[in-house]
């Protein structure tokens, strides 16, 4: 037994962006634990009885129980700290909130993983410059797609739904961080890009940020 949540993470991985942002912006305590990806530490045999899949964010609860998988986590923490909620009220908006939160989490960037990136290089010989093309390619795709969402359902208001903050402004920020890494140019997504600065002005999301963690470099 702990007194505080524990969450397994790197600085850099946007799904442990995620949970950062909505711990933080539960204003929940948690220490890091963090696993260095240079290293493959991910995958040491510690971890790997801890999460067979070798992947973060893990969160461990007091009672030392693990969740895995960022959004079940979201959904976790939903359902025990419902304040300030990250889904809306009525069941059309927790839809359409998974929906976008979905849209990023289980369609862009599951195949932009490291371990993806990486299998393009071991299997196809694909250079950096390759790679980088590949990762702009489902960016761009995915991200057209989002923007069109967003800039024509009359549910989009300050924030992707409405003028409160949710699950899928947390996925979109995390995201379009990670984004930066590759060089990727968001202009052509004004309705996101607004979304996105508006977030980053709030401390929830400024303490998720990879420079704020402690195995930062
Ligand atoms: N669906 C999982 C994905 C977790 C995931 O892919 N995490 C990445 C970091 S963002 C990771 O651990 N990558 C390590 C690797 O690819 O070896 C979730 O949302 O938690």
């Amino acid at each position: 037994m702990t007194s505080r949540l524990l969450l397994h993470s790197f600085f850099r991985s946007s799904t442990s962006f995620r949970v950062r942002a909505a711990l933080a912006a539960k204003e929940l305590e948690f220490d890091q634990e963090t696993y260095n990806f240079r290293e493959n530490a991910q995958r040491s045999e510690n971890y790997l009885k801890r999460n067979p899949q070798g992947l973060v964010p893990t969160l461990t609860l007091q009672d030392g129980e693990d969740i895995h998988q960022s959004l079940a986590i979201l959904e976790w923490l939903e359902e025990k700290h419902p304040h300030p909620p990250l889904l809306p009220a009525d069941a059309s908006g927790r839809a359409r909130v998974r929906s976008l939160a979905h849209t990023i989490a289980l369609d862009i960037h599951p195949i932009n993983n490291l371990r993806v990136l990486n299998r393009l290089r071991e299997q196809f010989g694909a250079d950096d410059e390759q790679v980088k093309t590949w990762f702009l390619h489902w960016i761009s795709l995915g991200f057209e797609a989002f923007e069109t969402r967003l800039a024509n359902e009359a549910d989009t208001g300050k924030f992707c739904h409405g003028d409160s903050l949710s699950m899928a402004d947390i996925c979109l920020v995390a995201q379009s961080v990670n984004n930066q890494r590759f060089g990727f140019d968001e202009t052509p997504f004004p309705t996101i890009r607004n979304i996105v600065e508006r977030c980053l002005q709030i401390p929830a999301f400024q303490s998720a940020m990879p420079s704020a963690q402690p195995d930062a470099v």
